[in-house]
């Protein structure tokens, strides 16, 4: 784990930009006559006007807020202009601001690294273009001082009320500054001139923090809203961050912040500078006990990440009170809506993007009706995924009974037709995660596993390895779902909507299905210094990589170890404690050196099962063709549908294999080699 270093980290000049009130400029720029109106967006559900999910800044002057109803809302705002989120399948559609923030996202990425970090959120590396337009510029940028720049905040600089204007644009000249407050003051002009260029190219506003690092450019980011920016110099970090709640930083929302208050009473970070890094340190592990002590002095040396297209796609819904679905056919069925809109989503990142993902995960949130106490929390769950809508509905839907086995605690649930009233479900999600770029000249094979996978055969239950998803055991709130409260103790057994609302019980509407994290992309990476539980979140999903892997049977994922069975190979990895360096170094080499085209086939093969990773082990004891060929038989191929183009791409030694098997695939199937994997992929039908 990076830990930062505090003379490297003051010189770079980093921004973070969020879009104002972004749903409604979005409505409003749709139709122009909203402008300048109180208005707020609201889910479709209309129960009570329909949960607000953005209100613009004209509805928050009269005290409307995001938590409240449009009815609630039309009380102390009569003339606010209501405007229903567009509808797609009986639920949310929201390309249509994941476009807008697409837009955004192309004009700001012109000037520096740039990191899409949530439907509206961007972080910029500005620090060469800072740098640049100061060797350009020695003897003062004066002249590029616009009236726009003057309009910002600097923290911590002491204005006149009657020449403020004077003042912070003495700061932008200060001829005595040092080189970390100029680099800034470059930094923020070029963060006025793409916020004015977006708003000249999109008709939006957004606002901005400039700091030296990511953690604080992105609390200042929203001091001053709508369609104004806030600077942070270097001077300034200790006087801004002392008073700030614990709770309010990155990575300190949940059970780690929690456990700095209660345990150690710190309630502001600047009761967290009390502590030396060494105490810090012996209560949460060297890394955590480090990272802590660096954010209490404003120290954070997280990298922009080079990133414009989400690391995962989502797509979720709630049942709030009555709509609660208490039969598998009913989950089914959203499953279903659900599944296709992900489908969608993935096959035009793979298209547009040549973008596959490789994981595939389903969130529940859910009540016993039987035992309205529980605490326990619906198990999210996950399975290598495969390509094609019904290959997903298939999926999700097993993952489903999975994490109600686990839920409800017995091992009986009926698969059709059943209503045991035991169960209710308010909260769905289907997610796919690990996407990576295919490399290129694989168009054709693309298509080819498409075609496969609409005709495939289903999977079994038994040929699914269920991992509990790590977001779900995520304890830092930075999950795939952070607003979604899926199940848990704030969750109770209501049939009243209207009584649990007025609870407080159930987690509102437009929590959930349109929140930002879920719809977007379920997990934009906080690539801050791991905390002790994220370690463990990280240990997880390393094991649920290794096992989603293993699930297929693919043996040439530990390639560079050929003689070794996938079984020992998870059982390494999975035992494998995140502190051996050793072995996690020697994991992630093997990782990097498998051929990427390999990795492409781990996801879309067919023959995916947990019997083959038995049986790949197996194949070391016994290696008669016939097993081979019977544990292969789910995956035919025709020799002329193979791309050379890939085939050029795998190792030689598998490319000798193939090309082997290409010429005589039936006696092949008798001599393949001990420990291979590609005979999974491309060995022919028994009696083909
Ligand atoms: P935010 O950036 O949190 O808020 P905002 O852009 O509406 O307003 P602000 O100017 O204060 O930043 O959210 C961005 C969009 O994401 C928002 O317009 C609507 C959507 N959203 C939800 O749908 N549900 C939620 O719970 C949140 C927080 C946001």
């Amino acid at each position: 784990m990076p830990v930062a270093k505090p003379e490297s980290s003051d010189a770079r000049v980093i921004a973070h930009i969020d879009m104002d009130c972004f749903y409604v400029q979005v409505e409003q720029r749709k139709q122009p006559n909203l402008r300048g109106q109180p208005t707020a967006v609201v889910q479709y559900n209309s129960w009570k006007g329909g949960g607000l999910i953005a209100v613009g800044y004209e509805a928050r002057k009269f005290g409307v807020k995001r938590s409240m109803r449009g009815d609630e809302a039309k009380k102390i705002c009569p003339e606010i202009r209501l405007v229903q989120v567009p509808v797609a399948r009986g639920k949310a559609d929201l390309s249509v601001y994941r476009n807008a923030g697409s837009e955004v996202i192309s004009i700001l990425s012109g000037k520096g690294r740039c990191e899409r970090a949530s439907i509206d959120e961007v972080y910029l590396d500005l620090t060469e273009a800072a740098e640049t337009m100061l060797t350009e510029h020695p003897n003062g940028i004066l002249d590029l001082i616009n009236e726009e720049a003057i309009k910002s905040h600097v923290l911590g600089l002491h204005l006149d009320d009657h020449n403020a204007r004077d003042c912070v644009r003495e700061w932008f000249l200060m001829n005595n500054g040092d080189h970390r407050d100029k680099l800034l003051a470059c930094g923020a002009l070029i963060v006025t001139e793409l916020r004015l260029e977006v708003l000249k190219q999109t008709e939006f506003t957004c606002s901005a923090g400039i700091a030296h690092n990511k953690m604080l450019a992105k609390l200042t980011s929203g001091m001053h809203k709508p369609a104004q920016q806030t600077i942070v110099p270097f001077s300034s970090v200790k006087k801004f961050l002392e008073p700030l709640p614990i709770k309010k930083m990155k990575q300190l929302g949940g059970k780690l912040g929690t456990s700095l208050e209660t345990e150690l009473g710190v309630n502001t970070v600047g009761d967290l500078l009390q502590f030396s890094e060494e105490s810090l340190q012996e209560r949460y592990g060297r890394n955590t006990g480090t990272w802590l002590w660096n954010i209490a002095r404003g120290i954070c040396g997280e990298e922009v990440e080079g990133r414009l297209l989400p690391k995962s796609h989502g797509s979720g819904k709630t049942f709030p009170g009555r709509q609660a679905l208490k039969t598998l056919p009913s989950v089914q069925k959203w499953l279903n809506e659900l599944c296709e809109e992900l489908s969608e989503r993935l096959q035009s990142d793979l298209e547009q993007n040549k973008r596959i993902a490789h994981t595939l995960t389903l969130h529940a949130s859910a009540y016993k009706l039987n035992d309205s106490e529980s605490l326990k929390k619906f198990p999210s769950k996950s399975c290598a995924l495969r390509y094609g809508s019904t290959k997903i509905q298939e999926d999700s839907f097993s993952l489903f009974h999975a994490g109600l086995r686990e839920y409800i605690g017995v091992y009986n649930v009926k698969t059709k037709g059943s209503n045991q009233h035991e169960w209710a479900i308010t909260g769905l999600s289907v997610s796919a995660s690990k996407i990576v770029e295919i490399p290129s000249g694989t168009n054709s094979i693309t298509k080819y596993f498409h075609n496969k996978d609409q005709s495939g055969t289903a999977r079994k239950e038994s040929d699914y390895v269920f991992t509990n998803d790590a977001a779900s055991s995520s304890s830092s709130g930075h999950g795939s779902f952070k607003q979604l409260h899926l199940a848990g103790p704030e969750i109770a057994p209501c049939e009243d909507e209207a009584k649990t609302q007025q609870d407080g019980l159930y987690p509102r509407e437009n929590e959930t299905e349109v929140s930002k994290d879920s719809v977007f992309g379920t997990n934009f990476a906080d690539n801050q210094p791991l905390s002790f539980f994220q370690m463990k979140e990280q240990k997880e999903r390393l094991e649920e990589e290794i096992l989603s892997s293993s699930s297929l049977g693919v043996q040439s994922w530990v390639g560079s170890k050929p003689t070794q069975s996938n079984m020992e190979f998870v059982e390494e990895v999975s035992g494998l404690d995140m502190k051996s360096g050793k072995q996690k170094r020697k994991f992630d080499s093997e990782k990097r050196t498998t051929p990427s085209i390999l990795r492409f086939f781990h996801s879309n093969v067919e023959a995916s099962s947990s019997s083959d990773v038995q049986a790949t082990t197996d194949e070391c004891k016994c290696d008669s063709g016939e097993d081979v060929l019977r544990r292969s038989n789910s995956w035919n191929y025709k020799s002329d549908e193979i791309d050379p183009v890939v085939l050029n791409e795998l190792p030689p030694e598998i490319q000798a294999e193939v090309r082997a098997l290409l010429l005589q695939p039936q006696n092949q199937a008798k001599t393949v080699k001990r420990g291979s994997s590609i005979v999974h992929y491309f060995l022919p039908k028994k009696n083909s």
